[in-house]
């Protein structure tokens, strides 16, 4: 190991405006970084320096704001090595931002464990794991290299700064790790790192102006929020499909969106169907869609190397594959089998790709899901075909294979894009590692073209598995392959938490889990969580036991339908903080300390959260648990307030509760000086009820007036963006005389659903 230090650096940095500062570091300084294909940053640029100041220190540099520390970094290093990573024998550059030892790191995107990530090593390198991942899997789909620490700071106040790592390469961050690690240890794979410094004295404010530098997160259609059925293997024909869509309505059981994994593809290839079991399909889609329902058709990036399949021919002919190390295109074994990739990361690739996708927008397909977009592949051709002659010459030479040949095939999945070669926009050579964690977010960028195209005025339903910061702006995540496990279920809460933390708020896990078999208890306890997390799809693996609502008779059949009805009840509450969310980025699902930050309690909660600041769910997460111990935060730190039950009307404390919980109950409780709005059930988001309740905690204490915020439009379109929507905020108040209601408009472009107005007060 060779390291070169801190003075061989050149520093820099620029304030964007009192929040918000950048800070480069780089070696080299006379090297043109042309291969920079990270898309930048949204704050226009060099707004001016505005009181930053970046000072050296005995062992690093500050940065300060207006003369006051705002972070301090040590330990700049330049590291090479071939020890750090196998694959990227190089140069690494290193530095640490030193952390107190009182202080908390949250962010890091789609990690697992919990809120609070001291204690590990985590990676930005977009993985599939091949399967289900574990507990402390790492990395996984996507990337964001973005964390939030809170730190007692320089007025007494606490402070929170967000550091944003503006570098696509693999990077690691190694967080406060006792004595080994003081700080947040970043490490890139790149001879510099941009990082920008975002302060606030809340965490929302963070996150606020993270989402301004990569986008704020996009408006999903009304029907995205519904509940979504998949499964990996089914519909596997046109008669299945119909008899999905019949049976959810024949049972009342409310349903927006059926998708179609890759069986119904001829032979897995992409924007095809198997016409002996989906003939017609546009007809097919017809029939879903007079059904109320959307479709979501999914593609994977992988094309099949197959003359004649006009996808390839098409993509051979415009020449957009990526390529290898010898030039030629790289090939790669998934679903269809040897595929070549297109190379997303150009232009004209994506135009290409635009145009395939806008043939499933013909056929009337409503939603894409990309999946398998890291790129996931099982290995390289040349990769195999390499590492087959090698073996073939250790047999004949040797009377068994040994260690070496043992991890060379357990690294099969790990190298195999190694050899992937792109092309910039000028026609330079891209090496791999500088866009793979890009990959996914081009293809996005790519598909949403297609919807652009086809639908100028829609707003496009993108789901994606794999992701980098920015990905809000384009798509819905789920968490890949989890399983049918009680773990796997809380894990989805500390999941979802964490991406909406970074930035990324539409997202959910595979509900009922994806690999291994579901057990009645745990699909009904899954939905109760899924009914009111952001993204709420149903979806399991080939060959497991079927996870419909219904599928373990009545008893579950009864509160699986109370629960995904209750998503729709919620509606008009989860549109509205979508929207807020949208021009906030503050994520519609929140955990307690972002809305209770003086709290220090709720620090420690992770198996609890809130939707938007007023609603707060403690789903039951242990198997046979009849009762649940729940936290509910004191407002600024020790102001004790009511919570009321959703479900009881009963008031509670702040404080340690315990309630009940059999199977039908998941506990739900509204803040004080809160409301939520809902209404009555309906089967589907284009089913609209003219009432509208509002539940109301408008607490004992002199406090008596609640305002609850309420947003509508037609659900489908762009027209929003040119004002066509309605914003307001009901004031409710309780006096002696009853309940007065006022309907404060704040933008009125939208005629909004309701005639009428229940206000529920359970008291
Ligand atoms: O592992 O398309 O994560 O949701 O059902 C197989 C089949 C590839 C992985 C996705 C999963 C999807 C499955 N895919």
């Amino acid at each position: 190991m060779n390291v070169s230090h801190e003075e061989n650096f050149k520093l820099e940095l620029e304030g964007l405006d009192r929040k918000i500062s950048r800070l480069s570091v780089s070696t080299r300084p006379e090297e043109d970084y042309v291969n920079d294909l990270i898309p930048p940053v949204e704050v226009e640029e060099k707004v001016g320096k505005a009181g930053w100041e970046l000072s050296r220190t005995s062992d690093g540099f500050t940065v300060e704001y207006s003369g006051s520390p705002v972070a301090k970094f040590t330990e700049l290093s330049e590291v090479s090595s071939d020890r750090v990573d196998g694959q990227n024998n190089g140069q690494w550059l290193r530095l640490v931002h030193k952390l107190a030892d009182n202080s908390r790191v949250f962010g890091l995107g789609e990690k697992t464990g919990y809120l609070e990530k001291s204690g590990r090593v985590y990676e930005m390198w977009n993985r599939d794991t091949n399967g289900f991942y574990t507990h402390n899997e790492d990395p996984l789909y996507s990337s964001i290299p973005f964390y939030i620490v809170q730190e007692e700071g320089i007025d007494q106040t606490r402070n929170f700064i967000g550091v944003y790592l503006h570098q696509a390469e693999r990077s690691r961050f190694n967080v406060k790790n006792g004595e080994r690690m003081d700080g947040v240890g970043i490490t890139v794979f790149s001879p510099k790192a941009t990082l920008y410094l975002i302060a606030g004295e809340e965490i929302k404010q963070v996150v606020k102006g993270y989402t301004r530098l990569t986008g704020k997160p996009l408006l999903p259609p009304k029907w995205a929020l519904g509940y979504h059925h998949s499964k990996y293997g089914a519909p596997g024909d046109r008669e299945e499909a119909l008899k999905i869509a019949k049976d959810f309505r024949r049972r009342g059981i409310p349903c927006d969106a059926l998708y179609f994994d890759i069986q119904h593809m001829d032979s897995n290839k992409d924007f095809t169907w198997d016409e002996a079991r989906f003939p017609e399909p546009e007809s097919l889609i017809d029939q879903l869609h007079e059904m109320d329902y959307r479709v979501v058709n999914i593609v994977d990036p992988g094309i099949k190397e197959e003359e004649g399949y006009e996808v390839y021919d098409s993509g051979k002919e415009n020449d957009v594959f990526v390529k290898d190390l010898e030039g030629e295109d790289f090939s790669g074994s998934v679903w269809a089998g040897f595929c070549v990739f297109p190379d997303f990361i150009r232009k004209d690739a994506r135009d290409w790709w635009a145009s395939q996708n806008e043939k499933l927008l013909d056929q009337g397909v409503d939603g894409i899901w990309n999946d398998m977009n890291e790129p996931a592949i099982f290995f390289g051709e040349k990769q195999i075909k390499r590492i087959a002659s090698e073996l073939e010459d250790k047999i004949s030479n040797e009377d068994h294979l040994g260690l070496s040949c043992k991890q060379r095939l357990a690294s099969i999945s790990e190298n195999n894009t190694n050899s992937m070669v792109h092309e910039s926009e000028e026609g330079e050579k891209v090496d791999h590692q500088k866009v793979h964690n890009l990959y996914a977010l081009y293809e996005a960028v790519a598909t949403e073209q297609a919807f652009e195209r086809k639908r100028p005025n829609r707003r496009p339903f993108i789901l994606t598995r794999s992701g980098f910061s920015g990905i809000q702006k384009y798509a819905a995540k789920w968490t890949g392959d989890n399983s049918s496990t009680w773990e796997h279920m809380r894990m989805s809460i500390y999941m979802s938490l964490n991406l909406g933390l970074s930035g990324l708020p539409l997202v959910g896990p595979d509900i009922g889990g994806f690999d291994g078999d579901v057990e009645p208890e745990l699909l009904t306890r899954w939905i109760q969580l899924g009914s009111v997390l952001p993204f709420f799809r149903n979806h399991s693996s080939l060959d497991t036991t079927p996870q419909e609502p219904w599928s373990f008779g009545e008893k579950y059949e009864d509160i699986n339908r109370k629960y995904i009805s209750l998503r729709y009840r919620l509606l008009p509450f989860l549109y509205t903080e979508f929207f807020r969310t949208h021009r906030s980025g503050i994520p519609v699902m929140r955990p307690l300390f972002m809305e209770f930050p003086a709290d220090e309690e709720t620090y420690s909660v992770s198996d609890q959260f809130l939707i938007g600041d007023s609603m707060l769910v403690a789903p039951v997460v242990e198997r046979g648990s009849e009762r649940r111990l729940v936290y509910l935060p004191y407002e600024d730190g020790n102001r004790e307030i009511s919570w009321l039950d959703w479900w009881t009307g009963n008031r509670l404390e702040s404080g340690y509760n315990v309630l009940e919980a059999p199977l039908e109950v998941m506990p739900i409780l509204v803040r004080e000086g809160k409301g939520i709005p809902y209404t009555a059930p309906v089967q589907h988001t284009g089913e609209v009820r003219k009432e509208l309740n509002i539940k109301v905690n408008p607490g004992s204490g002199d406090q008596k007036e609640v305002q609850v915020p309420i947003y509508d439009d037609d659900g489908e379109t762009k027209g929003y963006d040119q004002g066509n929507y309605f914003y307001g905020e009901f004031i409710i108040e309780e006096s002696g005389e009853g309940t007065a209601l006022e309907l404060e408009v704040k933008h009125d472009g939208y005629e909004p659903f309701w005639s009428e107005i229940e206000v529920i007060n359970p008291d």
